[in-house]
């Protein structure tokens, strides 16, 4: 039996503490311990708790104790593109504020006027989105100055608690590159970029890829918990962790499907064309120095949001099973519009959407999570169609990870609309890839191919196959 190891994985909507370890060739995994998480309202910011996220991770190490594991090691993953900034005497110079937060409006468009568009695409392959950190930081950078000079100390949200966790600094690399700050080619912080935007570049640190054994815990931790362990750096960008997990790498599409669907599939080099910049795909890194060329689609976010204006009085699975019911109802809307980002009221802004293009208006809950199951089909279509066009190839099959996964209404209409085969699972994606990048840096596993192998053989996926295949058996 290997040693366990803790995946600490934090979404935009809640977190799991994760301990996993191999026993007779598969991966075993426990949930330890789950805790929320959402955007809360600071002054004039949309920002994240990071002090209650922190005290949420303690948490879930004082429960192993509870019963009984001693983890050999610990990794954070969270979504991506969020900083804090530190000062001289690394003291928070600024709160976390979420991507979701306004102060990025007009900011791409800004900096598009100093830097070109096509040179920011061509040498960090980042698709564009306006809350990149690229943009939070040129808002910051025209509101207040004065702090981008006081700050020392640039950390991405799981850098920030790996520092809390050890007291090192730094940067891991997957997740610094969703900031589009990152030249594609020499995986280093793109310094021309940084001057261009009057960005100071003193307070990048060192770029660490995944596997980085960052050190131990700090010595007021270990008296707290009673033990120490090692802090290994995972991919530390959530959708990178996940998408490690996914079983079946080279003919596989896939949809790592949470708050968003990240749609795409895995490349050993980075695609900087003009194709690909039209279509806004993204070259993030990856385990290995692998690419995930994908695109983000709104994503389940608009049911999460749906289900908070019907003041949680329906379950995930209950709109699920209305929307079922609402066989008649297809109105679509276009998802990835800026719109749907943070409405005010997500059902509203729907139903407004629908009447302006003269569409029947969804009125029922069950017709407005169909609407937003249909919807979100037809983007994955399209993007589907763009991937096989740009990266040259047909895919037969789509595997889809995460959360999301368990929406076996939405899996059967992927493969009603597109034809190809379905494949769910594993749910928790995430942390897996998290604890098997942990479990290659301990050397109980080998190599990446190695880590998917044993993943395949301890999460059964399910399959599910188009009506008209269906039809032909
Ligand atoms: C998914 C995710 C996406 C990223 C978005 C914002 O949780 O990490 O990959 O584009 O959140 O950070």
């Amino acid at each position: 039996m290997s040693k366990h190891c803790l995946a600490v994985d934090i979404g935009a909507s809640s977190g799991r503490v994760i301990a996993g370890r191999l026993e007779e060739g598969k991966l075993k995994i426990n949930e330890i311990y789950r805790f929320d998480n959402h955007i809360i309202q600071k002054g004039s910011h949309f920002c994240w708790d990071l002090e209650h996220l922190f005290q949420e991770i303690k948490k879930g190490i004082h429960a192993c104790q509870e019963i009984g594991i001693k983890p050999e090691s610990i990794g954070v993953d969270t979504w991506a593109v969020d900083f804090v900034l530190l000062d001289e005497e690394d003291q928070l110079l600024t709160e976390a504020v979420a991507y979701r937060d306004p102060r990025t409006d007009g900011m791409m468009e800004k900096a598009f006027q100093i830097i070109g568009k096509e040179q920011l695409y061509f040498d960090t392959g980042i698709q564009f989105q306006k809350f990149n950190t690229i943009y939070q930081l040129y808002a910051i950078q025209q509101t207040n100055p004065e702090l981008l000079r006081q700050a020392r100390t640039f950390l991405m949200i799981p850098d920030y608690f790996h520092y809390l966790l050890t007291g090192k600094k730094v940067n891991e690399y997957t997740n610094a590159t969703t900031t589009q700050l990152v030249n594609a080619f020499t995986r280093t912080w793109d310094k021309r970029i940084l001057r261009q935007l009057g960005i100071n570049e003193e307070m990048f640190q060192p770029i660490h890829p995944p596997k980085t054994l960052l050190g131990n815990l700090r010595k007021e931790l270990v008296k707290e918990f009673g033990f120490d362990m090692k802090v290994i750096l995972p991919a530390t960008h959530d959708t990178a962790s996940a998408v490690i997990a996914v079983p079946e790498s080279e003919n596989t599409i896939y949809i790592s499907s949470g708050t968003w669907s990240l749609i795409g599939v895995e490349n050993h080099d980075p695609i900087c064309t003009a194709d690909a910049l039209k279509c806004n795909f993204t070259n993030e890194g990856g385990i290995d120095y692998r690419f995930r060329f994908l695109k983000n689609i709104m994503g389940l976010w608009m049911i999460q949001e749906v289900k908070r204006n019907y003041r949680d009085r329906y379950s995930f699975a209950q709109l699920v099973e209305m929307a079922r019911e609402e066989k008649e109802f297809t109105s679509i809307i276009h998802v990835d519009d800026g719109r749907f980002l943070k409405p005010d009221n997500m059902v509203e802004e729907i139903q407004k959407y629908c009447q302006e293009m003269n569409q029947p208006v969804p009125r029922t809950p069950g017709q407005v999570a169909k609407c937003i199951f249909d919807s979100l089909v037809v983007s994955y279509q399209k993007a589907i169609q763009e991937i096989e066009e740009i990266v040259g190839k047909k895919f037969s099959q789509i595997n889809v990870i995460g959360g999301g996964c368990q929406n076996e209404l939405l899996n059967q209409m992927i493969a009603d609309v597109t034809g190809k085969e379905v494949y769910a699972g594993p749910v928790e994606a995430t942390a897996i890839g998290n604890i098997v990048v942990q479990l290659m840096a301990l050397g109980d596993i080998q190599t990446l191919d190695q880590a998917r192998t044993i993943i395949k053989r301890s999460f059964p996926l399910r399959r599910f196959v188009s009506k008209k295949e269906r039809g032909r058996v």
